[in-house]
């Protein structure tokens, strides 16, 4: 093909055509909220509240409810691009042990509401490793526990009473309520107003149910607990964000087995156990792994003394196993 040389004119015509069509790309670029995963669109809230599906290029990285974003809307479709996901403040991760990466579940949040219930009984353990992440997050904690409305005929009743005077004793915010009697339910919707909530806990405690209670509509999903095992079934696939109001967002997540913060390190877990950090160096060896019956151990001594609670040493012990098992995955 022969080479045409261009002159001087069509060259700053090209020029300029290329700056007009830069700065009409740029005059259709939006922001937005990101909201859920639809497929293999994201669901933007575009800044005049209305929704809109959009694509994304894989090398944006995941794009979670809470993200926010910048979107273009395509000529003559209903949908959008993103094309940049703007810096976060924040994001829950947790480790994924399927894919040796880490799974984000939600960004830019301010307060993790950790659900627990009478019914499915409380695994302790996991409220200690939703209170380390929100630790590491820098959020505030806010232990609710709901189906007060079973609590009466409840087996369990010194156990939940136990579980609830201890974290409240550390200083965490407790809160109980019932999703299905609307108990409690505005002291709750206080706490969340004017903040970025999202509500973990393990499947079937009524996460979903209380989004619906709060919104006084139905919102989001809800399972049935099955009854052999009393597990809940996972009927919440993929976080979403929700406006209580203009200025309150509520994101639902979904149950998971497991919260897994093994990419976390020994030192971060550590200072996630509140009540330890005015013990940290206070054993009498430097490398003391705060084991039942350890001379000089300042941790042992406090359980015995009943300064701290020997289940959340026990659970401590519970997590930094863990890391210990995943370090190599890392
Ligand atoms: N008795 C009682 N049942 C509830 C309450 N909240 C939720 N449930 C039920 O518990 C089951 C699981 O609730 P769901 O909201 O789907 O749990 P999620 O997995 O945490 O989202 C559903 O059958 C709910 O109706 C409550 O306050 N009291
Ligand atoms: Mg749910
Ligand atoms: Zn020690």
């Amino acid at each position: 093909m022969v080479k045409r040389k261009l002159s001087k004119q069509q060259l700053r015509n090209i020029q300029n055509n290329k700056a007009n069509q830069l700065s009409e790309d740029l005059s259709s670029i939006l922001s937005g909220l990101a909201i859920s995963h639809r497929g293999k669109f994201i669901e933007v809230e575009a800044e005049n509240g209305q929704p809109i599906f959009c694509q994304y290029r894989q090398n944006l990285g995941t794009i979670v409810a809470g993200d926010k974003v910048l979107y273009m809307p395509q000529l003559n479709s209903a949908y959008g691009i993103i094309y940049q996901v703007l810096a976060r403040k924040n994001a829950l991760i947790r480790p994924s042990k399927l894919s040796h990466t880490h799974k984000t579940m939600a960004a830019n949040i301010d307060q993790l509401v950790i659900m627990i219930a009478v019914n499915p009984l409380p695994i302790e353990h996991y409220i200690d490793r939703y209170l380390v992440a929100a630790w590491h997050m820098q959020i505030t904690p806010i232990i609710v526990l709901n189906k007060m409305d079973l609590f009466d005929n409840s087996d369990n009743k010194l156990q939940l009473k136990e579980i609830m005077t201890l974290y409240h004793t550390l200083g965490y915010i407790c809160i109980s309520c019932s999703a299905l009697c609307d108990k409690n339910l505005q002291a709750l919707k206080d706490m969340l107003s004017h903040k970025t909530s999202i509500i973990v806990g393990q499947s079937g405690v009524g996460k979903s149910e209380t989004l619906n209670a709060l919104f006084g509509k139905q919102i989001a999903q809800t399972g049935e607990i099955s009854e052999q095992n009393n597990r809940g079934k996972h009927t919440t696939t993929t976080a979403r964000l929700f406006h209580l109001d203009q200025n309150t967002n509520i994101i639902d997540s979904p149950g998971i087995r497991e919260f897994g913060i093994w990419h976390l390190t020994e030192t971060d877990i550590f200072n996630g156990f509140n009540e330890f950090i005015e013990l940290d160096n206070k054993c009498q060896f430097r490398n003391c792994q705060h084991l039942e019956n350890t001379k000089g151990c300042a941790l042992d001594q406090a359980v015995k003394s009943g300064k701290i609670s020997r289940q959340r040493l026990i659970n401590y012990h519970r997590l930094i196993q863990e890391v210990k098992e995943n370090y190599n995955q890392w």
